[in-house]
């Protein structure tokens, strides 16, 4: 399968994440990606394609225009404001805060366009969320050219991103970027897989009125998990969207039978919703020795599972998202692509 590769993620480099009141080094850093290319490599993977750029339109398809430009000046605005940090927000308007719309000063802004404070912005974060975005569209225009599949290693992830909001150390939706450019390039009906141990808020956020686009997420429950404030299995659309957005909460220590029993039943709705195209929100935080998550995946069960979604017979886009047991995530997540491809007929 081809996979979709640029260095120009090296340019997110944040030094620093607020995890338990501390700040730490970031969980969500560029040897992720060296080790996954490392294992493609050894694996011999070799299929290997630069992003094209396709510019902001199919971005601007899916974020705000507003949100776009706050991203592309936040850490200018932040530095002219003479802070000495990262940018990071710490004003949030909450309930009983009423006042709509960003403030003009960044301090108040960041905290207006940002979901969780761990996650900060800092110099070439937006350039590599951009080349992240691309990544993802170039997946999509080698499956929409005839390939059965692909495999677009974005980073950052993109899944917490909503139309106007950044993250869970993500920026711009890559899934939801690519899912519209399947729409916009002809596809009737996309589904949206997410198999990350977290919850796909932002996608769910950005497709949750539209019956074009069914979304189908598999996580931590939210009582217990990151994003906590949504992901509940009672969350399935709204209006014309009423019916196409499923949510599988699962408990901490989450088994594989418990998790792929789950997965059965998110690929029946898929099969009856027969999307010509499937973008798998591919994170490997449900592995058993994620340091930040609770699923009891082995190394196996990734092959395992990669097997079965080849099984839908559908054009898959898969699109990286998590995953944080650096010494394993290449092992893990080429084992998905290597389930898969084995599988196909
Ligand atoms: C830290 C939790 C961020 C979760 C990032 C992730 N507050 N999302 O892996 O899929
Ligand atoms: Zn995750």
């Amino acid at each position: 399968m081809k996979i979709v590769h640029t260095e120009k993620h090296r340019l997110r480099a944040s030094k620093t994440e607020l995890s338990g009141g501390i700040f730490i080094e970031p969980h969500e850093s560029a040897q992720r990606v060296e080790h996954i290319m490392a294992e493609l490599s050894k694996r011999h993977h070799t299929d290997i394609v630069e992003p094209r750029d396709f510019g902001l339109e199919p971005i601007l398809r899916v974020h705000d225009a507003d949100y776009i430009a706050f991203l592309q000046t936040c850490w200018t605005d932040w530095q002219a404001e003479g802070f000495e940090g990262e940018a990071i927000a710490s004003t949030w308007p909450s309930r009983r805060m009423t006042r709509d719309g960003p403030p003009r000063n960044i301090d108040g802004k960041i905290g207006y366009y940002c979901l969780a404070s761990e996650t900060s912005i800092s110099g070439g974060t937006w350039e590599a969320a951009e080349a992240a975005a691309q990544v993802a569209l170039t997946g999509a225009r080698i499956i929409k050219d005839g390939a059965r599949c692909a495999f677009s290693l974005c980073r950052p992830p993109g899944h917490h991103a909503a139309q106007d909001m950044f993250g869970g150390y993500c920026f711009l939706n890559n899934a939801a970027i690519a899912a519209q450019s399947f729409r916009d390039g002809g596809a009737k009906r996309v589904a949206v897989l997410d198999v990350d141990f977290h919850h796909g808020n932002g996608t769910q956020a950005i497709f949750y009125d539209r019956a074009d686009v069914l979304f189908l997420s598999l996580h931590g429950d939210p009582d217990d998990a990151f994003p906590y404030f949504l992901g509940g299995a009672d969350e399935t659309g709204s209006g014309p969207g009423e019916g196409f957005n499923a949510n599988y909460p699962l408990p901490p220590g989450c088994s594989y039978s418990t998790w792929v029993a789950a997965l059965t039943e998110a690929m029946d709705r898929i099969t009856d919703y027969a999307p010509d195209a499937l973008v798998v929100s591919l994170g490997v935080d449900t592995f058993e020795r994620d340091p930040i998550s609770f699923f009891k995946l082995s190394t196996d069960n990734f092959t395992d599972y990669g097997r079965l979604l080849a099984g839908l017979g559908v054009p898959t886009l898969f699109v990286m998202e998590g995953g944080y047991a650096v010494a394993e995530i290449g092992i893990n997540t080429v084992n998905v692509l290597e389930g898969f491809e084995s599988a196909l007929p």
